[in-house]
């Protein structure tokens, strides 16, 4: 039997994110969210297919979707290839899970071809990189990085379900966290193949990017308080009305990011008690702040934390903020950068290198080895959005590249 082209690799992989596209919470959108149903039967499908590709699987105790694809000896050190199964709610097709149909593809190639490494690969899709479902992120590979905050046990989904209860009724024992981590020591590197979610590449009309660092970023849920009141009779001078206060913030927020030349996002807002004719009297809004350098945004989140807080005297409010995570900005090895940049280069393609405004597991994995991520160019750099697109010649050169990534790493 002659192995499988890249070609037909690369429409096998389209054809996987369609299937998996159709693996949503939501019959009308792609929304895929942590430990739901729909996460377990992706993790279901996605599993066959790397079996079919030769590999061994397991679930983690975070609820990962792992494969493994053996080496030539038993001791040898474990490259990890990852990224998430999970989606925004209303996400497109791509993010995310294309990393990892990428990288069980070129597994396939592998075993297709009786061609075993002197490394072992584990391929892992991550659980929860977004944080649609409890709002902080990255939780699947912070599990797999050792780095699990025990405090995340508590935070609760829309419908007050805390993430400990939705690992248990995914079938997860809570106390077993700890055996999903990895030993650094086992790590040779982890590399990542995603969408790059920005019209750089597209612009620059390449098919492929090698990121050299990914934005830091900050995220809070903030709560503002007023007083709510009678829409008809309390005078405008004497009202504590808590949506205008948040408005105000809002609005702050892209005044002090457009000055210090950061990215931040108002992404979610809720007022209460939300009648028409009620002066709102609570209102919560939640800020997604990022920067290459983690000194300016800091000094950017201090100035809009000092502005709320003249907004909230002048009207009689009160502002409290949570923050519900915090990933410093990572820096990819140069080592890896250097040897993408060969296999870039032996392709007769640019070995164009780039920033990630977007953040990825790599964040997490950072902690405990090097990590190394290529980019995909998407249409329009278009993301977070059903109109998200990649095509299958793109697909097919990430494959290569992806493939000679590891024969090289081999050597
Ligand atoms: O928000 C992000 O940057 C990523 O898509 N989770
Ligand atoms: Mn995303
Ligand atoms: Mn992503």
């Amino acid at each position: 039997m002659n192995a499988i082209t890249t070609e037909a690799l690369a429409k096998k992989v389209m054809d996987w994110c369609d299937q998996l596209a159709a693996i949503s919470s939501n019959p009308e959108n792609i929304s895929r969210f942590y430990l739901t149903p729909e996460h377990k039967r992706c993790n279901t499908l996605v599993a066959q297919w790397m079996r079919e590709a030769g590999m061994e699987t397991w679930v983690d105790a975070a609820g990962n979707l792992c494969g493994r694809y053996g080496a030539q000896e038993a001791c040898a050190k474990t490259l990890i290839l990852a990224s998430h199964l999970d989606s925004i709610p209303n996400a497109g097709a791509y993010d995310g899970i294309l990393g990892v149909l990428i990288a069980i593809a070129v597994v396939e190639q592998l075993y297709q071809n009786n061609i075993t490494l002197p490394y072992a690969i584990d391929i892992i899709g991550f659980g929860d990189e977004e944080g649609t479902r409890f709002g902080s992120t990255l939780l699947g590979s912070r599990a797999v990085a050792g780095t699990w905050n025990p405090a995340w046990w508590k935070l609760k989904d829309r419908a007050g379900i805390s993430l400990q209860k939705a690992f248990i009724d995914f079938g997860l024992q809570p106390e077993n966290i700890h055996s999903a981590a990895r030993n650094p020591d086992d790590l040779l590197a982890y590399l990542e193949v995603h969408i790059e979610q920005g019209p750089v590449l597209e612009d620059e009309n390449l098919a492929l990017g090698i990121v050299t660092a990914i934005a830091g970023a900050r995220r809070f849920a903030i709560e503002i308080q007023g007083y709510a009141g009678h829409a008809g009779t309390v005078p405008m001078p004497m009202r504590k009305d808590a949506l205008v206060g948040a408005a105000l913030g809002i609005v702050l927020v892209e005044d002090v990011a457009k000055e210090f030349n950061v990215v931040a996002t108002v992404g979610k807002i809720e007022c209460g008690p939300g009648a028409v004719n009620v002066i709102p009297g609570h209102a919560k809004f939640t800020i997604d702040i990022r920067s290459g350098d983690d000194q300016l945004r800091d000094q950017a989140l201090a100035k809009i934390q000092h502005e709320l807080d003249l907004i909230c005297i002048e009207r009689n409010l009160t502002a409290s903020w949570n923050e519900i995570h915090n990933a410093p900005a990572v820096v990819c090895a140069d080592w890896m950068q250097s040897l993408q940049a060969s296999v870039l280069c032996d392709m007769n393609l640019n070995p164009y290198k780039l920033m990630s405004g977007a953040g990825h597991d790599a964040m997490a994995m950072a902690d405990i080895c090097d990590v190394a991520m290529y980019f995909v160019r998407c249409k329009g750099g278009v993301s977070h959005h059903p109109d998200e697109l990649v095509t299958v010649e793109d697909v097919a050169l990430a494959i290569e590249a992806l493939g000679n990534t590891l024969k090289k790493l081999a050597q």
